[in-house]
């Protein structure tokens, strides 16, 4: 991005909601004089420019040099620092025209407005402290996130979540700092072991690092989805129980052997998870040359999924073939054993099996449950703090990585100089979290990521 990026105080102007027609679209602008501007294009330009913010004025937008109304609007006005941004700002509600919407931003930019870059009123949001860099991230991720959930977990990031977090940690290894620094000043005292440094605060900021490093990956099964497979032996109901998860009869059922021949996929969502659920030609050995080759693809598939939900036929019990996968699988983190039709008389259930009914749905919600808690490894409320930011991710890694020789480093007594230096690279890799140490590269990879008018 060109230099002018940084020329923060600029007017700037662009459309905030989508480039199509609609009944209504917002035109946002902000910066040094944007009020002034934005009134000589204005039919009421009394009102805005007495304005003290927060005012709301109706009127027209006119072409002056042709003496042309453009379009009617209405127009909210802020004042610095109180908008988004913390700048002045007048915001447009125009008709959601596309050649009116065009025709407002030529009479802006005729006017003294330069086109917004994207993410540039976020970055101005952030550079004018008006919120930090996990914030103006959380910003991107409710825009672009695709579950009630991934929303909600981004609302709670916007909200200020992944810097108090992030502040609460960093404010322990302040401490922790404070302490090694009044030993430095006191070389002839003894170093190391001997020493009163808190270990276990140490340890507690360690250990809520990586909680949040293990967040992304649950995070990112929110954001991306996951592949859960439906396998088993011929017959066992996995195409009862995908319909079932999927509210309608997609599969074919039937109690002939062998009805799923290829294999079938359509995307649920599962509180809030948005899976890509595969149903899978029964494992047998087939002789029918294009069963064969369904069940080679159905194991592939099943090779691939982040998760397998193996079904058994509960009314006849184990076949060989389910004993032998039960065995082999049973603690594997990624397969799940259900036992299917329960509502039809059969022997006990094994321990680790999932019983279910395909027919009657006793036990799905549950079977529910267990899925999702097997997918994120925790239960998920919608407040948990999450991250969703591979850069975030990065520097939490980093900072784990110094805490380490932090730690390693006053458990051997290694000099104490060597540890603040540890210390000093923790605390940076956080501060680069919230934004507090940042280069203009670092800003200029996130904002640019942005949609024009954020
Ligand atoms: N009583 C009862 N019958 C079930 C249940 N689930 C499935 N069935 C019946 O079992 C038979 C096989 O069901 P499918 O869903 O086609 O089984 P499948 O595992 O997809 O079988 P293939 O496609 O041949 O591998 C059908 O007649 C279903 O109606 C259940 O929970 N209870
Ligand atoms: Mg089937």
């Amino acid at each position: 991005m060109e230099d002018q990026f940084y020329d923060t105080d600029e007017p700037i102007v662009a459309l905030a909601t989508a480039w199509s027609e609609s009944a209504l679209a917002v035109i946002r602008t902000s910066g040094k004089g944007s009020v002034e501007l934005f009134a000589k294009v204005f039919t009421n330009p009394k009102s805005i420019l007495s304005s003290t913010g927060f005012t709301m004025h109706y009127g027209y937008i006119t072409d002056q040099s042709r003496g042309k109304k453009i379009d009617q609007v209405t127009a909210a006005v802020y004042r610095s620092p109180k908008s988004y941004t913390g700048q002045d700002g007048v915001e447009i509600f125009c008709h959601g025209s596309l050649p009116g919407i065009e025709s407002i931003i030529t009479i802006l930019k005729k006017a003294g407005f330069r086109e917004a870059a994207p993410g540039e009123f976020t970055m101005r949001a952030f550079l004018n402290g008006k919120m930090d860099l996990s914030q103006a991230e959380a910003v991107a991720e409710i825009v672009g996130s695709k579950s009630k959930q991934a929303h909600s977990l981004a609302l709670n990031r916007l909200s200020g979540g992944v810097l108090e977090k992030i502040d609460l940690i960093k404010k322990k290894l302040v401490d922790l700092m404070g302490l090694i620094e009044v030993q430095l000043d006191y070389p002839d005292d003894e170093i190391g072991g001997d020493t009163d440094i808190p270990l276990d605060s140490l340890l507690d900021a360690e250990k809520e690092i990586i909680n949040l490093i293990n967040t992304y990956r649950v995070g990112k099964i929110f954001h991306e989805g996951v592949a859960v497979a439906l396998a088993g032996g011929t017959n066992a109901g996995k195409s009862s129980l995908f319909n079932l998860f999927l509210k309608e009869d997609r599969s074919i059922v039937s109690d002939i052997n062998g009805t799923t021949r290829d294999y079938i996929e359509s995307w649920i969502t599962l509180e809030g998870i948005p899976i890509r659920l595969f149903d899978t030609a029964g494992l047998r050995d087939a002789e029918h040359p294009i069963e064969v080759e369904g069940i080679r693809r159905s194991e592939e598939i099943i090779k691939n999924a982040s998760l397998v939900l193996y079904i058994i036929d509960g009314s006849t019990g184990m076949t060989a073939e389910d004993k032998e996968i039960f065995s082999k699988y049973k603690n594997d983190p990624d397969y799940l054993f259900i036992w299917n039709k329960i509502d039809k008389l059969s022997a006990g259930v094994p321990d680790g099996v999932i019983p279910v009914s395909a027919v009657t749905s006793e036990g799905f919600s549950d079977l529910e449950n267990i899925i999702n808690s097997r997918l994120t490894g925790m239960e998920i409320s919608g407040s948990e703090l999450m991250i969703d930011s591979l850069r975030q991710k990065g520097l939490l890694e980093r900072a784990a990585r110094s805490l380490r020789s932090v730690k390693l480093s006053l458990e051997n007594s290694i000099s104490l100089d060597a540890v603040a230096m540890d210390l000093k690279e923790t605390l940076d890799a956080l501060g680069e979290i919230t934004g507090e140490v940042t280069s203009e590269d670092i800003l200029n990879n996130i904002f640019s990521g942005f949609c024009v008018g954020k």
